[in-house]
């Protein structure tokens, strides 16, 4: 089992798409065991987004991540970090797939939608900036047994 970090941008929450989105998730068969709506901030989203502060985009993507609240999610399954990130498609909306999210509802590439961690160090460093883990809420669904083989693990 993995748990990753799923982020429902500002321009999912201005669109009205998280419940599409949501749905997406929970029709394949992913657990959601945690949710928050949530204003970023400047320095949440530096520390989000370390990777990319010294970047020329940074301070776009930084005046966007803030611009409106979104929803932060944990989402797992099993490889959950692969499955959410191929659910989600190529960065950039135009390039993205179609039967993927950000093909389907994104035609940016700064405005696509929806993060999602990209390994498992990048899932346990995120899900600890948006989730104490007491807040972690794991159950078993009953619907497990419709949705996969008991020997799938
Ligand atoms: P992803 O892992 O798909 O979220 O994409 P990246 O880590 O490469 O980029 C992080 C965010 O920066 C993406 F959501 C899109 C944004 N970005 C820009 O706004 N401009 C760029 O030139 C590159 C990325």
């Amino acid at each position: 089992m993995e748990t990753t970090l799923v982020l429902l941008k500002p321009d999912c929450v201005q669109r009205r798409l998280v419940g599409e989105i949501i749905h997406r998730f929970e029709r394949k068969g992913l657990n959601i065991i945690a949710m928050k709506m949530l204003r970023v901030s400047p320095e949440l989203s530096k520390e989000h987004y370390a990777e990319h502060v010294a970047k020329p985009f940074y301070k776009n993507l930084e005046e966007f991540i803030t611009s409106a609240p979104i929803v932060a999610m944990a989402v797992e399954g099993l490889e959950a970090i692969r499955v959410v990130r191929e659910m989600l498609g190529a960065t950039n909306g135009l390039k993205a797939a179609p039967g993927t999210i950000r093909g389907d509802f994104s035609s940016s590439r700064q405005m696509n939608l929806v993060h999602a961690s990209d390994s498992p160090e990048s899932a346990a460093r995120e899900l600890k900036l948006y989730f104490h883990d007491n807040e972690l809420c794991r159950y078993t669904p009953t619907l497990v047994g419709s949705f996969r083989a008991g020997d799938e693990t």
